[in-house]
């Protein structure tokens, strides 16, 4: 799928060569083969729906993406939180599940869900450091254990303009932080994803990993700020972030970091995946705005997964309600 995040720069020479349909016809054709073998696939005559996505079934059937514990299928779903109501139609689980932004993977939307097998997200251990009273490694499973988990109906907005509805199951960040303890001196946190270049190839490239975020103290503990484990009333799949990933309504997508592993509580924000790699392009505040212009496009509409349909953009994706006191 086209690499908008990336500046032209630094886009593999193959892709710029190919005009964009032509490339997404090829890409998908091909993991079609590779997925139902061509005879099947020209038996049922179910090539040319190959433009899009595989069936809700198939992608079921994919076991490979799922860590999940015993403890995880006790706990979902979770009950819903009714405050958060959508203006538009959720996005079907497995359009969603298929399109994914998780640069240690692909760079390619509609393949990291194929890529993230070898791909460990259980057991998984949490590390809080910093500037906080109560330094621990939590074991995923007992955080779980401990937190109030809620499900949530949330827009999604990444930067490249496309969007989705997912329900997400999780936590506000704030639990967990009143349980930490920070100190005084703790104005921001910073979210470090997990590094394993053997596993996760795009880790081998440009940089700089593992992939890192950073929030202010007030961010984090506003209500709207989640950590999420899990999506459509179930543990997450590993395309999405598992085990444990920040979900963050009103800013770009690429502030919700997946996988993480360490949560560190800094007196000074710390420097960013995307501020890092392309400062011009993307902010540390990455507040949805429709007003202010990508460098390369326009931020004003957003194009939902699967329909299709343009939607006018909202100042903070629609949240200003909850968040927009924190930008006047
Ligand atoms: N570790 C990590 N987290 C990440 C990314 C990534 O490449 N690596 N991509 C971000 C971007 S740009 C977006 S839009 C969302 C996509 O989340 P989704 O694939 O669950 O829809 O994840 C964000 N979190
Ligand atoms: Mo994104």
């Amino acid at each position: 799928m086209a690499n908008l995040i990336l500046p032209p720069t630094w886009r593999i020479p193959e892709r710029k060569a190919t005009p964009e349909p032509l490339y997404f016809k090829a890409v998908n054709r091909r993991s079609c083969l590779k997925l139902f073998g061509a005879g099947v696939l020209l038996a049922s005559g179910v090539l040319p729906g190959c433009t899009t996505h595989v069936s809700e079934e198939e992608f079921a059937k994919n076991p490979k993406n799922f860590d999940w514990s015993d403890f995880d299928r006790e706990v979902y779903p979770a009950t819903r939180y009714p405050e958060f109501v959508l203006d538009r139609p959720l996005t079907e689980e497995h359009i969603a599940a298929q399109y994914n932004n998780f640069y240690e993977f692909s760079e390619a939307k509609d393949d990291v869900w194929r890529r993230v097998g070898g791909f460990k997200s259980r057991p998984w251990t949490l590390e809080i450091k910093g500037l906080v009273n109560r330094p621990q490694q939590i074991d995923v499973d007992q955080l779980l254990r401990t937190m109030p988990l809620e499900e949530r109906l949330y827009r999604h907005r990444c930067v490249e303009a496309w969007a989705m509805t997912v329900p997400w199951t999780g936590f506000p960040l704030k639990a967990l932080i009143d349980k930490i303890e920070p100190l005084s001196g703790a104005r921001y946190i910073r979210f470090t994803s997990f590094y394993s270049p053997n596993i996760a190839m795009g880790q081998r490239g440009y940089g700089p990993w593992p992939y890192t975020e950073s929030l202010t103290m007030e961010e984090a503990i506003n209500e709207l700020t989640m950590l999420v484990t899990g999506i459509y009333g179930h543990p997450l799949p590993k395309q999405h972030g598992a085990p444990l990933r920040l979900v963050t309504p009103w800013k770009y997508g690429f502030k919700s970091i997946k996988s993480i592993v360490s949560i560190e509580f800094t007196a000074e924000p710390s420097s960013t995946f995307w501020n890092t790699l392309v400062p011009f392009e993307y902010g540390f505040v990455a507040n949805v705005n429709p007003q202010i212009p990508h460098p390369r496009w326009s931020q004003a509409t957003e194009r939902m997964i699967g329909t299709n349909q343009r939607l006018p953009t909202l100042y903070l994706n629609g949240y200003e309600q909850w968040v927009g006191h924190l930008y006047t």
